[in-house]
């Protein structure tokens, strides 16, 4: 998805600059917006195959804490955490089944948007999915039990608007606040992989996909 600026007097090209489809956001950091609002209602009907065979749960924090933010996951490593840490495993501890395979839908939407963001050949073998309802958050963190650091993460956001923590690779920085919508697709990578970021809680509402949450979908390569 690229648009000419300059040359073209088509009417897209009067969009603010909020609104630009590709927008840097720390170096090897992109948004993405709307790059899968198209997609949505497809990703939306996968993900229902998905929760049934790999329920909704609340996980636990090494430090003994609920998380408000239900996740489940697809794909060949799926994102754990519990009184014993962090880790990427292959079996669903609540079925004791091997997490579903990641649909094709969602494959494409990932590799499309990391080769506009400048990776290719992007495979992710993980999505950990997210579901924000109102007054859920996601405090400040690194994403850092990936094998391969090199290799970019894709989110993408469906649903109920988000706002999106973003610091730097220290925790002492005070994050930016940046406005999510339904179809925007944050890329991240490079330099910024290890950057702290988080959500803000969220803000009731209906979506007329989602009706009252947020997904995310987080695609990496974790093994
Ligand atoms: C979320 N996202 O947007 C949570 N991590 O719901 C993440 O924690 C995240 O969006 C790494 C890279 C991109 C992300
Ligand atoms: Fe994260």
């Amino acid at each position: 998805m690229t648009r000419s600026f300059e040359t073209t007097g088509n009417l897209f090209d009067e969009l603010p600059h909020d609104d630009a489809p590709k927008q840097p956001l720390a170096p090897g950091a992109v948004i993405l917006r709307g790059f899968a609002a198209r997609d949505a209602m497809t990703l939306w009907d996968s993900l229902q195959y998905i929760v049934a065979a790999a329920p909704w749960r609340h996980m636990t924090t090494p430090g003994g804490f609920r998380m408000s933010v239900a996740m489940t996951n697809c794909g060949a490593a799926g994102w754990i955490s519990d009184e014993s840490g962090y880790r990427y495993g292959p079996v669903d501890p609540i079925t004791g089944m091997h997490w579903p395979a990641i649909p094709d839908s969602f494959l494409g939407v990932a590799a499309r948007a990391a080769a506009e963001a400048g990776y290719d050949g992007f495979e992710p073998d993980a999505c950990l999915i997210n579901r924000y309802e109102p007054g859920a958050r996601l405090t400040l963190h690194q994403d850092r039990n990936e094998r391969d650091f090199r290799q970019p993460i894709v989110s993408v956001s469906l649903g109920l608007p988000a706002v999106f923590l973003f610091g730097s690779n220290t925790r002492k920085d005070r994050p930016r606040r940046i406005r999510l919508e339904s179809g925007d697709i944050v890329v991240w990578g490079g330099p910024s992989r290890l950057a702290f970021h988080g959500v803000a809680p969220l803000a009731d509402g209906d979506d007329p996909l989602t009706g009252r949450c947020r997904i995310n979908l987080t695609f990496r390569k974790a093994l």
